[in-house]
């Protein structure tokens, strides 16, 4: 029984709810998702981390007319729980059961049958497009992580939604993580503008003040509008997204309901893409996932107390690989592994740890790997460079 979490079946049920009460279905629902991923298994540690920004998503926003398409689909377990699906989830990675990733078949809610990853951005646009054509109003918000930022579909997207002009609001779900930690230039990046965060609250603050001086007040902000993005450039080293054509606002608590839900009804007066930087803790509220959250990604059936993964644990065919491919490595130093963002997943954690500067991990980025993997199958012809590579295996 939970006081909150079983009156709620529509986001309307959502949207009666007080501040407190959001607060208090938060815990609800971090229960619920791991009674359930503990059991039947799943995605636990993303779906930790949204629990608050998807609460206030289906609060400032309404679905279905408003469109909210999630980048990595395992992230929708939320979402699915305050669309109506919550007894549905009990079936989750059953025969028949419901799906982990959003299906437009299952609910109206879901406006886009994603996997993963880094597709959110393009379909978006598409729908804000099409919307403008039709003479729409609706909100197409898509929701994307740091990790799938790094693929180039998404760089590809963001380049052309800046330009755009449209009414699009981009959610960058900032965990900091990949399925491992994320890696590149782009985190590091994020990592700049989320230690420059004081920027934002002080130039509020500054501004608050200088408003409240009657008429020489609104003047100076003007002006300190106009002299804004020197001075955003000189305290923020590289202002990428307002560069390339977006209102950055941000970075927000991602788990302060109030303060989403405040920056995402400023969003709604801003005219163009907007890009809001949330900053999330991946497995939120489970101290074990919080710790280890690349291990409760994607999780089989565990023990809740202990965290431990229930039954016997097989040698998997990755795992297999991985160590054929250290014992391969220790005799050929001319050996290299690549993989798109699933070191774990494609068992080069060991080689990753032996030969950390024979690892190479790119990102979300197959298409970039494999031409990146051609140099090096092209040096082989020259030098005998051998590289193994690993793309993606997960299932959807
Ligand atoms: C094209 C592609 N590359 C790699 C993967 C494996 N993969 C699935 S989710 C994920 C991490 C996504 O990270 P992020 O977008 O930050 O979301 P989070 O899980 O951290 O919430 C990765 C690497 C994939 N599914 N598809």
């Amino acid at each position: 029984m939970y006081k909150n979490l079983d009156k709620i079946n529509s986001p309307k049920d959502l949207k009666k709810l007080n501040i407190l009460e959001k607060q208090e279905l938060a815990k609800e629902i971090r229960e619920y998702l791991l009674e359930i991923v503990s059991k039947n298994g799943g995605h636990l540690a993303s779906n930790l981390g949204v629990v608050e920004l998807t609460i206030a998503l289906h609060s400032v926003f309404n679905c279905p007319e408003d469109k909210i398409v999630w980048d990595v689909g395992h992230q929708s377990y939320v979402h699915k729980i305050l669309t109506g699906r919550k007894e549905e989830m009990k079936t989750l990675r059953k025969i028949d059961g419901i799906s982990g990733f959003p299906k437009t078949c299952e609910s109206e809610y879901d406006s886009f049958d994603t996997g993963h990853s880094s597709t959110s951005i393009s379909v978006a646009l598409g729908m804000a497009r099409a919307r403008d054509l039709l003479k729409g109003s609706n909100k197409v918000i898509a929701v994307i992580g740091d990790g799938s930022l790094t693929g180039g579909m998404a760089v590809e997207a963001l380049n052309d939604a800046g330009s755009s002009k449209t009414n699009l609001i981009v959610i960058l779900n900032d965990n900091e993580m990949s399925i491992s930690k994320n890696v590149g230039g782009i985190p590091a990046l994020l990592t700049k503008i989320r230690t420059k965060k004081t920027y934002t609250r002080s130039n509020n603050c500054i501004k608050r003040f200088f408003n409240k001086i009657p008429v020489i007040g609104k003047p100076i902000v003007n002006f300190a509008h106009i002299i804004k993005r020197s001075i955003k450039q000189a305290v923020i080293p590289n202002m990428y997204f307002e560069d390339i054509g977006f209102t950055y606002l941000g970075p927000v608590d991602g788990h302060n309901i109030q303060e989403l839900e405040n920056i995402l009804y400023k969003s709604q007066n801003i005219e163009g893409p907007i890009l809001i930087h949330v900053i999330t803790k991946k497995g939120k509220g489970y101290s074990m996932a919080e710790e280890n959250p690349d291990k409760f990604h994607g999780i089989s059936s565990f023990d809740i107390k202990t965290g431990e993964v229930k039954g016997k644990k097989q040698k998997d065919y990755s795992k297999k690989l991985g160590e054929k491919l250290v014992e391969l490595a220790l005799q050929d130093e001319k050996i290299v592994a690549v993989t798109a963002a699933m070191k774990d997943g494609t068992g080069l954690k060991e080689f990753a740890d032996k030969f950390p500067k024979r690892f190479f991990d790119v990102g979300i980025a197959e298409q970039h790997a494999t031409r990146f993997n051609c140099r090096y199958v092209s040096f082989r012809i020259k030098t005998g460079i051998c590289c193994i590579f690993f793309i993606s295996s997960e299932r959807i």
